[in-house]
């Protein structure tokens, strides 16, 4: 069994275990490399070869505990009918939802259209050792929302007024999304994925009235799914500060990736029964050698008697130096 499902699964607190998020991505020139020869990222996500290729290149460089499928949480729009565009500097934009042609898509044709992403996990088992974990992943319904209907005013607040306009039956579109989404996982572990990693990135915008019926009801719902399909699953809701409590109380994850807003101590003493992952701020892999390690050794020592995996309260960031990532890890494995 892989370090991971082991913390996750058995709750097992002698092993440990370490992966990133983002951790194949940006920061490295392999990629960069990669990603320059392929200027349209969803047909890069799409190249089961060269995904497989990319997910490896963090494992092969660092010898990580686990690999996370290069995908993107927008290859379920994506297959589900909207056209979906990276813009340099930007980030993502989709084209207009439109309701009827949403509630159209078919079973078939979307596990059709995501055939290539399940090959590069196909392909990537083959060539990691068995003793680590292949994580896939999902956005939450409400996070790849925001995507969809393009709600998002900043990074703190949504369009209200928008979201008005549009007029739309917001659990029904949740409550489809989610039937896709359990599709998806169910496809990414027949082949070959073993844990599963539920983003909610932009749970921290949602109004408190909505938390329950945006975040909690919908990510509980996707994690039932999963424990009937004896599959780990990982939580993050990024950004919901102290509903992290309801949010772990409500949805009962294995596992639970706090942010860097989050308080070690508070978590370690609200956040029972469960795995934690993660916090360390990646802006820390950006200061000195120092202070970064400080920051780590907050997180180990606080979590040393307890089910943890090591991992950043967000993404690493694309001018993180290569080898800060190899000192960390090798700080986290040394350390005692
Ligand atoms: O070269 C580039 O410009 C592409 C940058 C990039 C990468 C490397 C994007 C665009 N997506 C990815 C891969 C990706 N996305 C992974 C791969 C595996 C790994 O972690 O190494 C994963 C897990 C994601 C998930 C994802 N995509 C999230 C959830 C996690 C998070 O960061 O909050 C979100 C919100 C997205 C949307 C997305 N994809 C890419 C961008 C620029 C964005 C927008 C982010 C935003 O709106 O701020």
């Amino acid at each position: 069994m892989s370090t991971l499902r082991k913390i996750l699964v058995s709750k097992d607190i002698s092993c440990k275990s370490v992966w990133f998020m983002r951790q194949a991505g940006r920061y490295l020139p392999e990629f960069r490399e990669i990603r320059s020869q392929n200027q349209n990222f969803i047909n890069l996500c799409l190249n089961s070869e060269l995904s497989s290729k990319i997910t490896l290149q963090p494992i092969k460089r660092f010898n990580l505990d686990s690999a996370i499928i290069f995908s993107d949480i927008l290859m379920v729009p994506y297959a589900l009918g909207q056209d979906v565009k990276f813009i340099k500097d930007l980030g993502p934009e989709l084209s207009e939802f439109n309701i009827e042609k949403f509630l159209e898509n078919s079973e078939k044709e979307f596990s059709k259209k995501l055939k290539p992403v399940y090959k590069a996990i196909e392909i990537t088992r083959k060539s990691l050792d068995r003793d680590k974990s292949l994580i896939a992943f999902i956005g939450a319904p409400w996070t790849l929302l925001v995507y969809m209907l393009n709600i998002k005013k900043n990074k703190f607040e949504i369009d209200f007024n928008k979201l008005k306009k549009k007029d739309l039956d917001i659990n029904k579109i949740l409550s489809r999304l989610i039937k896709f989404l359990c599709i998806h996982i169910h496809n990414q572990i027949s082949a070959g994925a073993d844990v599963i990693q539920i983003f909610d990135s932009w749970a921290g915008i949602i109004p408190h009235n909505n938390i329950k019926d945006y975040c909690f009801i919908p990510n509980a719902k996707i994690v039932e799914f999963c424990k009937r399909e004896k599959i780990p699953s990982i939580c993050f809701p990024r950004g919901i500060k102290e509903k992290y409590k309801d949010f772990n109380e409500i949805v009962k994850p294995n596992g639970i990736n706090i942010d860097y807003d989050i308080d070690p101590l508070w978590a370690k003493n609200n956040l029972r029964g469960t795995t934690i992952q993660g916090g360390l701020d990646p802006k820390k892999l950006l200061k000195s050698e120092k202070e970064m390690l400080e920051g780590a050794t907050k997180y180990i020592n606080t979590f040393k008697d307890i089910p943890y995996v090591f991992n950043l309260g967000h993404g690493l960031l694309p001018e993180t130096d290569p080898d800060r990532v190899r000192k960390l890890i090798e700080f986290y494995r040394n350390h005692q």
